[in-house]
């Protein structure tokens, strides 16, 4: 069905407000802000956010960037965390202590680190066992938060605290894990993977897909870090 997107990205509200505390230029709120203007006004988010830059930026108690309501997770499940939540709005709904007009969705937001190293038994659970959620990856290539050390998502030869390239080593070594294709292996209704930034229409398609599909959903978008990738945030945002 043909829309205006441009139009909708005047209309819908940002359900992650500004005054978060994420570098100028960073990717990951980009991630966030487009992902949730794909849910319908009327309904519902519970988010739950791994550790990492986005969760300790954008909600310190009891400041809040989140609209909706938001669960701060340890690093390694945020996922097992958000199917516990699934689980309880459903049994809540069977038993009239919810109403069941009331649509609520739930968004698992992880970094690379979160979700392709510490949380990938978790983000596998929950999956598998076919919790009505949507995961995202916002993959920035490496562990930010901490000082930008290398993950199993960063690329090979990449220069990262951990993997430094200089005259003996040139970088990581091994080459990234393909997690989208692990998710395929899941047999999960609906997995993506897209980019943050140059065309945020493919991303709120996505999105939109993700959330609207019955069942356990994937999206892995790469999402830029000036300051781990070493561009000034006007090289990376001119685009
Ligand atoms: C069990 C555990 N180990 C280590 C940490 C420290 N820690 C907090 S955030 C973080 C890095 C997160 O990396 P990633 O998931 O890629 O998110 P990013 O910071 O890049 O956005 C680490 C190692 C922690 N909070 N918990
Ligand atoms: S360090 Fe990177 S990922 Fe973290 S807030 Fe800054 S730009 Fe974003
Ligand atoms: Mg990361």
């Amino acid at each position: 069905m043909a829309y205006n997107h441009k139009q909708i990205m005047v209309d819908t509200k940002s359900r992650l407000t500004s005054g978060h505390r994420m570098c100028a230029g960073c990717g990951a709120p980009a991630v966030a802000r487009m992902i949730l203007r794909a849910v319908k006004p009327e309904d519902h988010v519970v988010v739950s956010n791994a550790t990492g830059c986005m969760e300790v930026s954008t909600f310190l108690y009891p400041y809040t960037a989140w609209t909706d309501s938001f669960i701060h997770t340890a690093f390694e499940n945020a996922a097992a965390t958000l199917s516990g939540v699934e689980a309880a709005y459903k049994s809540m709904k069977a038993t009239g202590k919810l109403p069941e007009d009331k649509d609520t969705k739930f968004i698992a937001f992880g970094g690379d680190g979160g979700t392709y190293d510490i949380g990938l038994q978790s983000l596998s659970g929950a999956m598998e066992r076919g919790h009505d959620m949507v995961y995202v990856c916002y993959d920035n290539g490496a562990y930010m938060n901490t000082g930008i050390q290398r993950s199993s998502a960063t690329p090979k030869f990449a220069d990262t605290t951990t993997t430094p390239a200089g005259k003996v080593v040139p970088g990581k070594m091994q080459s990234r894990k393909d997690l989208t294709k692990i998710m395929v292996g899941h047999h999960l209704p609906y997995v993506a993977q897209t980019l943050a930034l140059n065309n945020f229409k493919d991303l709120y398609e996505k999105a939109e897909k993700a959330i609207y599909t019955k069942g356990a959903c994937f999206l892995n978008v790469m999402a830029p870090c000036p300051r781990g990738w070493g561009y000034n945030t006007e090289d990376l945002m001119r685009n």
